[in-house]
């Protein structure tokens, strides 16, 4: 009997999946029968940018935390797929933080390449994954959304590609409600266009705080405000931003802060971060972790221990995303199609607690991405996935963060050489500060002078 595997989300871990499974099939081997569950009508996770905010046209949550103006943050070359590079893709050079729409064309353009949007049923959702011990097998239940049709149907392997920055993580502030203004989580921020002239406050110290307060600087925002828990970005601000120690209480639209000082804002936005969150999945099944480098109960950071039949792809906090999908997306195949054994439960645990030991461990920005470097580079070595200098892409990353300290308004303007094919990105014609348009078509085209003056 040929094995069953279900895959449930087609972001691009569950992509990644798809891509590893159909190179093996191009390599002549026999696959699995895979069935890839998407609750969106369309593939890209995170990358799919959706208008809507709260519930979605069937009433289910909506799944993209993603914004009109995002771009890149970090340098695309970090995440180029080794087996379908920039190069491949565009045909020419490009910037190194290209915006949204451009990377979405990139992860679809290598899934539509490899044909395997056949695997994916679209508007779909996961409801329920039951495992059986006697049979070894999971009961996987699932909503056509359209037809609003439920059934079940009978997996060997279940992989969960459904993401951990869509449910978001929102804490009680004192007197929050009272704010009079605009109060949303970073899940639901659409755009920043609406905080031109407003006193913003942004609460949280990462990447969704550092983003959108640079988004509202863009737009006009009158003031940005951070609020930090443990410890400030530290960036040198421009004129009109601040950091400032964390919120103690609200009383109206006025903030008071952990130092004494109090200040008047228009909006709030909670950059208070995501949960894991698995609904359909029981408690002994789903994964529980904060968002981390290394949660634990995933050996090699994808096989549950709890079932060495469930894997997790992308649950890891991320400096590395694409590529690390790939890693972990050709070791979860070989796995499954017994290419690759597992060792016993003891040895599992060690190599998690070797893991979770170096990772408590790590002290700044720089350990942490080489960490996730040797992680990955673990996961390469075991398969066929096209190996790539990862040491490289690790200097390339501290470039970045050294960049975005010089100054976090203009670090997008940077560009870099490839690591596969050592093209270097090309300088956007457009500086990001003052680049308003965000398509596709815009950052593909060529404008004449004069285009690009008026921005300016
Ligand atoms: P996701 O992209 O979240 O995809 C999960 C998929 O699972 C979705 O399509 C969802 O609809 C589906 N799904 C969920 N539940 C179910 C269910 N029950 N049934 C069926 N389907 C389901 N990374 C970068 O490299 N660069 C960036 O600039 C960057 N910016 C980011 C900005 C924001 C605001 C956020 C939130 C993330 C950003 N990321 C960025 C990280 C991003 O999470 C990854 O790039 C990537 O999207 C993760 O892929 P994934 O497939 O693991 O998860
Ligand atoms: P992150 O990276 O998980 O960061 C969450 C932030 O929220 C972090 O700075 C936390 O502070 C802060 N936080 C969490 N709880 C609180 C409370 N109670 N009070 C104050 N601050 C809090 O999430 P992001 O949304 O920034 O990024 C997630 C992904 O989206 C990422 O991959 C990006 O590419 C985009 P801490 O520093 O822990 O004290």
């Amino acid at each position: 009997m040929t094995p069953r595997v279900a895959i449930i989300g087609a972001g691009p871990s569950g992509m990644a999946q798809l891509r590893a499974f159909e190179s093996a099939a191009r390599a002549g081997h026999e696959i699995p029968d895979i069935v890839c569950f998407e609750k969106q009508a369309d593939w890209g996770g995170q990358w799919n940018l959706t208008w809507r905010t709260g519930l979605d046209e069937h009433g289910e949550p909506v799944h993209s935390s993603m914004y009109r103006n995002l771009w890149s943050n970090g340098p695309k070359e970090a995440l180029e797929f080794a087996e379908y590079t920039f190069d491949d893709h565009f045909g020419r050079p490009i910037s190194s933080y290209p915006p949204r729409a451009v990377l979405w064309d990139y992860i679809n353009g290598r899934a539509e390449n490899s044909g395997v949007k056949k695997y994916v049923r679209f508007s779909t959702v996961v409801r329920w994954v039951e495992f059986d011990e006697q049979t070894r097998q999971f009961t996987v239940t699932v909503e056509d959304l359209e037809s609003r049709e439920t059934t079940s149907e009978t997996f060997d392997h279940v992989i969960v590609g459904s993401g951990h920055f869509s449910t978001p993580h929102v804490p009680y502030f004192t007197g929050i409600e009272t704010f009079p203004g605009r109060l949303s989580h970073a899940h639901d921020f659409r755009g920043a266009e609406g905080l031109a002239d407003q006193d913003v406050l942004l609460i949280g110290a990462s990447y969704s705080a550092e983003d959108i307060g640079v988004q509202a600087f863009k737009m006009g925002a009158r003031s940005v405000t951070f609020s930090y828990r443990t410890a400030p970005m530290g960036f040198p601000w421009p004129e009109g931003m601040e950091e400032l120690p964390l919120v103690e209480r609200f009383e109206g639209s006025i903030a008071h802060f952990a130092n004494g000082e109090s200040r008047r804002f228009d909006a709030v936005v909670l950059c208070t971060g995501y949960l894991h969150h698995y609904p359909f999945l029981p408690s002994d099944l789903a994964l529980d972790s904060p968002n981390c480098l290394y949660p634990d109960h995933l050996y090699r950071g994808v096989v549950s221990e709890a079932n060495d039949r469930l894997f997790y792809l992308g649950a890891q906090d991320q400096w590395f995303t694409f590529n690390m999908f790939d890693a972990q997306a050709w070791y979860v195949r070989d796995v499954i199609m017994g290419r690759i054994a597992l060792p016993d439960a003891a040895e599992q645990r060690r190599d998690i607690d070797a893991w979770r030991e170096r990772f408590a461990s790590l002290q700044t920005a720089g350990d942490e991405i080489r960490f996730q470097a040797d992680y990955i580079r673990d996961l390469i070595d075991l398969t066929d996935y096209p190996s790539f200098d990862l040491d490289r892409v690790v200097e390339i990353f501290l470039a970045w963060k050294a960049d975005k300290q010089d100054d976090v308004l203009t670090y997008r303007d940077k560009v870099y050489p490839s690591v596969l094919t050592g093209t270097m990105a090309s300088v956007h014609h457009t500086p990001w500060l003052q680049e308003l348009d965000d398509s596709l078509e815009r950052y593909l085209s060529d404008p004449v002078d004069d285009e690009v003056a008026t921005l300016v």
